[in-house]
């Protein structure tokens, strides 16, 4: 499939010396991770994510949480990156300042090559004692409950932030400080409605980066970025690098 792109587009890719990149489920969609939109299967078709992915879901039902999570380690360890993963490691490779800001906890970017990557909702094969909040190494993930931690006894639970959690510290201000560097934004995959991830795009934007959404279908951002661009994240993000770049090196 032959994909065109506006030379302003291209032109702006060569040139940069600073890309900042948000990603969302979208991007991981391709690679079979269901994303938040989509109503969730099986034994999971009956929860909200939004609902399960909360401290008082957990507080209620540590199990039930436990388990989701669980169910989507293992999706996540099943999957296998796709073209859209590889080609956005591509980019770093191309523009070294590239830094890839991401709210999914499924570790695909690091496991395509990306190196530069903020993961502001943590990552899923990550532990934490949900009491002192120190890391937890869990090598085998108990699929009934979540195990005690060896300190204090708290809960463990997932590395992830949950809905009316704070970010990490860190991993804000690194996102921040991208988006306020960058000349290039690309918000892919991401419905644009949690924030404050969806604010970056809306920041880097004000602070004069040309901005660009790649996405299946319009969305919250709808409008309001300089360009917005609609179709499978697999299929552009590897014609956009080959556009501005030429043949891809090794990477994927
Ligand atoms: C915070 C980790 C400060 C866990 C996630 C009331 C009380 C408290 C907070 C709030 C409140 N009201 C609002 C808030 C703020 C809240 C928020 O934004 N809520 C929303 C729902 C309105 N945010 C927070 O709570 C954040 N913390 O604000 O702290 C605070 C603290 C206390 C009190 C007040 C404020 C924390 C948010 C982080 C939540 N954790 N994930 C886990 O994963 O289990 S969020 C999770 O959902 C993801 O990480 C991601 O952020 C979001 C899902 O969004 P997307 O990634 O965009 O995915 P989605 O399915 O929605 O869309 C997929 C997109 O891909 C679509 O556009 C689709 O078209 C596209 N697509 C599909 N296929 C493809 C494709 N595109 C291209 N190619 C394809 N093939």
């Amino acid at each position: 499939m032959t994909v065109t792109f506006p030379s302003e587009l291209i032109e702006r890719l060569r040139a940069a010396q600073s890309v900042a990149i948000l990603t969302g489920a979208g991007v991981s969609a391709e690679s079979g991770m269901p994303t938040f939109r989509d109503a969730q299967t099986g034994l999971w078709a009956r929860y909200d994510p939004a609902e399960l992915a909360s401290p008082a879901a957990f507080r209620a039902n540590p199990v039930l949480v436990w388990q989701w999570y669980a169910y989507r380690r293992a999706l996540a360890e099943a999957a296998a990156p796709n073209p859209g993963h590889y080609a956005l490691a591509e980019l770093e490779q191309r523009i070294p300042d590239t830094t890839l800001i991401t709210q999914n906890v499924d570790g695909l970017h690091h496991r395509a090559g990306s190196r530069n990557v903020v993961e502001l909702h943590g990552n899923l094969t990550r532990y934490r004692c949900s009491d002192d909040g120190a890391p937890v190494e869990v090598t085998i993930v108990e699929k009934d409950a979540p195990p005690r931690c060896p300190r204090c006894g708290g809960l463990i639970r997932p590395d992830v932030v949950w809905f009316g959690e704070l970010l990490p510290q860190h991993a804000w201000n690194m996102a921040l400080a991208a988006t306020r560097r960058c000349s290039l934004f690309l918000c892919i995959g991401t419905s644009g409605v949690v924030r404050p991830a969806a604010d970056l795009p809306l920041i880097a934007q004000a602070d004069g980066a040309y901005t660009v959404e790649i996405n299946l279908a319009p969305g919250a951002l709808a409008g309001q970025l300089n360009l917005h661009l609609y179709g499978p994240s697999g299929t552009l993000l590897p014609a956009l690098v080959v556009a501005a770049f030429g043949e891809r090196s090794s990477i994927g």
